[in-house]
Parts: structure tokens; sequence; C-alpha cells
């Protein structure tokens, strides 16, 4: 640990290309760009190709050595390995090296610890960093049990409790832990169903992490008006944004929607996380329209609208209807604005092509809309509040015996008050 805050602590990363895997390289970058993120400087770097990885130590038991001269030699802190450790490769390595060792996964949940703000997120995540520790913990406790009381030896009781005390304990907090987050859960449900009586359609902003998600977002509050202090946070940070934000979208001459802001997904999204996240994850798999926001400056862009969709299968959110965003096309010269079917090219940060992208928003969430003429007497008050909470009104005139509406509302609630549509 270093004494002061100012100075980062350095970070070694190591990376094995089992089969000569084609997205290596990317993967490299982006482990790197994790490390940042976790506010971590990057000081060197190891590589090593092999058929299959090393049952002891992932990485060939040759290198060891030489990661440990490297480490050594740059006064390095932590060294971090680019794919997830079994519990016993992490104890070993830990052993043999010396060295804090971190997984791509745990560097992952680490980032995670770190940007958590609501209490929800927190215990998301502290839920899924212990799911993913206890096994690895009781790894390296074991080997410690171990060397304590030496096989046979009369302590060796001693060791095997205490052991099994700690599995309970983790065990018991994670009971705890889940128990907790039902409640909160319970809790985001209803306002969820406060939110639906409205019957707003709701638009989730999807996609890899740092793909411009956010700053979409406050692109599209700043379009309709809304203060400064809706918005939301955007950086240049892998997972930025860890808890969902809900606003309201209201153009002038627009029906309004709700737009969610979410987490970002990666390329081996640790499972235990997307499990944890499954609530504030929610507001995608009820969403009426995705927008799949994709980064087009990244080279392996292709290869994150895969990794989004899988994800986005995972969650039981497969089914919702989707537009492609290309985003970023300010930073390409061969992208245009423009709206082909159910893609769209267009900058957020720049504002180019938000047009564009709104009128494809209005199309697919309004196309199951119809505009018509209504009367309603004033005798149906119920009505009439269901209609101002879940219609558009462009017009309307008070008449002799009730109100003459000019609106536009699902198709399902013209056909159910037909009788009180005018004009048929
Ligand atoms: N050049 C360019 N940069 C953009 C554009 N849109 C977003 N960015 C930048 O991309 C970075 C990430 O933006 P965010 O909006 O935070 O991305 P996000 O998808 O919310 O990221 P996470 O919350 O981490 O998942 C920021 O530095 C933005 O300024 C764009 O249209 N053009
Ligand atoms: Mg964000």
């Amino acid at each position: 640990m270093r004494m002061s805050n100012l100075q980062k602590e350095k970070a070694i990363l190591i990376g094995v290309n089992i089969n000569k895997w084609h997205n290596f390289n990317a993967s490299m970058d982006e482990l790197k760009n994790l490390a940042i993120s976790c506010d971590y400087e990057v000081i060197g770097q190891l590589e090593q190709n092999l058929k299959e990885a090393n049952r002891s130590f992932y990485i060939g038991s040759g290198k060891i050595d030489e990661i440990k001269a490297l480490a050594d030699r740059a006064d390095a802190d932590l060294i971090i390995f680019n794919n997830e450790l079994t519990p016993s490769q992490l104890s070993n390595l830990v052993k043999a090296l010396k060295y804090r060792v971190l997984d791509r996964t745990s560097l992952i949940l680490e980032i995670f610890v770190k940007r958590a703000k609501t209490k929800e997120a927190k215990l998301q995540v502290e839920m899924a960093k212990l799911q993913y520790m206890l096994p690895r913990l009781i790894g390296i406790n074991e080997s410690l049990a171990q060397q304590k009381g030496g096989v046979g030896s009369k302590t060796r009781g001693s060791g095997e409790k205490a052991l099994e005390l700690d599995r309970r304990r983790l065990e018991r907090k994670l009971y705890e832990l889940n128990k907790e987050l039902n409640i909160l859960s319970n809790r985001r449900t209803i306002q969820r169903k406060k939110r639906s009586k409205g019957e707003l359609p709701i638009v989730a902003l999807v996609g890899y992490t740092n793909s411009g998600k956010s700053t979409l977002m406050n692109t599209l509050l700043d379009i309709s008006g809304k203060p400064e202090h809706k918005k939301v946070v955007e950086k240049d940070m892998l997972f930025a944004t860890l808890d969902t934000s809900v606003r309201k979208i209201e153009k002038t001459g627009y029906p309004a929607f709700l737009l969610a802001d979410t987490v970002g997904f990666i390329d081996n999204l640790p499972h235990d996380l997307v499990k944890a996240f499954r609530s504030t994850l929610e507001e995608v798999r009820m969403a009426d329209l995705l927008l799949h926001i994709i980064d087009i400056s990244n080279p392996d862009y292709e290869g994150q609208i895969k990794i989004t969709e899988n994800t986005l299968q995972e969650i039981g959110a497969g089914n919702i209807s989707v537009i492609y965003v290309f985003n970023k096309i300010d930073t390409e010269s061969e992208f245009q604005a423009k709206a082909v079917n159910n893609k769209v090219f267009i900058s957020a940060r720049k504002r180019i092509g938000l047009e564009l992208l709104l009128n494809l928003i209005y199309e697919e969430l309004f196309n199951k809309y119809i505009e018509c003429l209504m009367f309603v007497p004033y005798n149906q008050g119920k009505l009439l509040s269901y209609l101002n909470s879940n219609a558009y009104i462009k017009t309307f005139s008070h008449e002799e015996k009730g109100v003459l509406l000019d609106l536009r509302c699902l198709k399902s609630d013209y056909k159910k008050f037909y009788e009180f549509v005018y004009n048929k």
C-alpha cells in the first residue's frame, strides 16, 4: 500500500493468448483501460502464447520467475491477469509471486465497489463480490490452515473449525444482503408501478461501457429544456454509470416518454454481477424500446454489438424492439448522419443526427398510437382524467355537454373507448 493518495498503485498486466485468439490485443487494451479506470498506473505488460492454459498457474510455470523479476524491478504493487483465475490458480500465484494478484473479474468488481453510490448499487456490488470471493477466500484460507496445522498435527482440527466458521459467516452475510436487496427491489417495483400508471412508454439506453449512453441522455435532456441538475454523469472511463436513472423527455409538440440510463456491458461481464444487477436492470427488461448505443470509434465495435446482444438475452431483454444508434460519427470522416430502417448514425456529443434519432423513436413508440377526435361527456370524469395522463392531447374545447379533444392515444385505448370517438 502506498503512503500518499497522490501516488497511484503500480500494476503489471499479464495476458495469456490461448490458441491465437483474434481479439487478444483488443482485450489487453481493454484490460489496461479497466486498470486505469480503477485508478492504477500500468507500468508493464507481459504476454505469452499457449495452446491451453496451465492448470496450476494459468500462465506457463516457466514465466513465474520472469513476472516476479519484472515486478521487483518496476517496484510494482500488484499483478493483474486478463482472465478469470480458478481459486487454486489464484492461491498458487499469490504464493509463488508474493504479490497481490487480481484477475479480470475481480478488477471489474473493484471498479464497481469504488463507483457504487446508491445503497442498492452498493449492496448489489457487495453481494457479487462476496459470491465471487467466497470460494477463493476459502481456497486461500484452506492453504493457510494447512500450513498452520500441518497434516495430521493436533491443531488441524482448530484450523478446520475456523474455516467452517469463516464459511458460515460469509454465507450468513450473503443471506442478509440478499434479504436487504429484496426489500429494495420491492420498493423499486412499487415505484415502477406508480410510474406505469402514467403509462408513459419507457426507452432504455443500453450498450457497451463508454459508448456514450449518458452523453446521449444529457443531450436529449438539453433538447427538451430540462435543468442541469437532471443530468447524469458522463465520463471517458469504463463503468462511469452504475445506477439506473430515469428521466422524462418532453419535446414541444411531441408526446413524452421516459428514458433510462443504465450500467454498461463488457466482454465477460462477471456472471455474479449480472445476477446481482438484476433488479436495476429491470428497467431494461420492462422497456418498450431499447436504444443500443454503439461506439463506432472503437475498432472492435462489431464484437461489442454481439456482446451487448448476448447480455441482453441473458437478462431476459432479448425480445424488445431495438434501434441501433451508431454514435461518435464525428470521429470518423467516412460516417455521416443518416437513418436506415432501425439504424441511425449520430454524434451525441456534437449533436449531429438527433432529429433523425428522435423521429425513429417516436415512430417506434407511437406507431402503436392513433390520432383522433373524442367527445367526452362531463359525467365521464374518470375517462377524462385517464386520457389526460395517458394520451397526448393536442387541443381541447369545452362544449355544452362535454369536452371535445383532439388527441393521440394508444390504438388499444381507441378501441376500448370507441363509443366516444367523434370522427369515426
Ligand atoms: N467524440 C465523441 N465522443 C463522445 C460522443 N458521445 C460520447 N462521447 C464520449 O465518450 C465518453 C463516454 O461517454 P459516456 O456517455 O460516459 O458513456 P457511457 O456509455 O454512459 O459509459 P458507461 O456509463 O461507463 O457505461 C465520454 O468521454 C464522452 O464525452 C460522441 O458523439 N463523439
Ligand atoms: Mg454512463
